[in-house]
């Protein structure tokens, strides 16, 4: 059975049970080189409060945008939109939810993190290179022949890639299999998995869905990144997924909606997530696609344009580069 115990977090108290507090203990510790996760118990980067993570958090996401887009300007092609409306999310994920060891890629303990969105390449790849998986040189070389960095995500190719993506619609299949398989080994670790909300049209995913429930795999957590559109236009033009959340329940799943690009209320859900048991969780995040930049923001055109020199520069200025 487990046990219960009270712990204080700005001010209020709060009901958690073990298996979490262990998991997430908030131990003061600073890690000056991220790669150096290898030696924190936790494998999470940032051992702080909520309070000091979403003062840090908005730096750590400029900084990603920054590289995902002078990747992309370099590479000449790539997918803008939905790298940038998923930065905040996958940011926050990285730094302050997600054990990993950056050193040990094969660490069994970690967590695993599937890219179902698999376009989003260079918002995974700008990651990696923070955390020091290989050096942020390569991310130089985006999608040319041989090298490391690929349109889409190969674990063949690319140190912590967790698995191949892009292929739309499998990545929740996928986060099950990762999930029950710790289960199966009595691993505390969890499971996340980026779904598109154009992603999710396709009928796998609502298998998949049904599956989660169905077995109670409660150390999963999806997150769809509600950006409104896909490569064709509106999701609600192409076809429409409302009402989302009443779907998702339905299928018997606990939803959190929240603001994709609020820290406080991404890292609340990643929180929550962590703490519901006997239900399989899913975040759905309202993004903007493009966020951060006003010239690609909700604009369909960027889904799979890169930034001109032009674009570049603007978006150097807005970004404060
Ligand atoms: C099975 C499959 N069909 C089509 C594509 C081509 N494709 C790439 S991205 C995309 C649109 C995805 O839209 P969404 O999931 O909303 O992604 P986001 O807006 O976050 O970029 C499509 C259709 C694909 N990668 N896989
Ligand atoms: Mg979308």
């Amino acid at each position: 059975m487990l046990r219960f115990l009270v712990i204080y977090q700005h001010g209020r108290s709060r009901s958690i049970d073990k298996r979490t507090q262990g998991r997430n203990s908030r131990i003061r510790e600073e890690i000056s080189d991220l790669a150096d996760l290898k030696n924190s118990k936790t494998g999470v980067a940032m051992q702080c409060s909520r309070k000091e993570a979403i003062e840090r958090l908005p730096e750590e996401a400029r900084q990603i945008r920054i590289e995902i887009l002078k990747m992309l300007h370099a590479s000449g092609s790539g997918h803008t939109g939905g790298s940038l409306s998923a930065a905040d999310l996958l940011t926050a994920l990285f730094f302050t939810e997600l054990r990993h060891r950056p050193k040990e890629p094969g660490w069994a303990d970690r967590d695993r993190f599937v890219l179902s969105k698999g376009h989003a390449a260079p918002l995974y790849y700008a990651l990696l290179a923070r955390f020091g998986y290989f050096k942020a040189e390569e991310l130089g070389h985006l999608r040319k022949m041989s090298c490391m960095l690929q349109g889409h995500p190969d674990s063949k190719s690319t140190p912590g890639v967790e698995i191949s993506t892009g292929s739309l619609g499998q990545g929740l299949s996928i986060a099950n299999g990762m999930a029950l398989g710790l289960r199966l080994e009595k691993k505390d670790a969890r499971a996340y998995v980026l779904l598109g909300d154009g992603e999710i049209q396709e009928g796998m995913v609502w298998e998949a869905a049904m599956t989660s429930a169905h077995y109670k795999i409660d150390n999963l957590c999806a997150i769809c990144d509600r950006n409104g559109l896909q490569i064709d236009g509106a999701v609600d033009d192409v076809m429409g997924i409302e009402p989302l959340a009443d779907k998702w329940e339905a299928f018997g799943w606990n939803v959190i909606n929240i603001d994709g690009h609020r820290f406080e209320e991404i890292l609340g859900a990643y929180e929550a997530a962590r703490e519901t048991r006997g239900k399989p969780t899913i975040i759905i995040a309202r993004t903007i696609k493009g966020k951060g930049v006003s010239i690609f923001e909700n604009k369909v055109k960027y889904h799979g344009l890169a930034p001109s020199d032009e674009e570049l520069e603007q978006a150097f200025r807005e970004l404060g580069q």
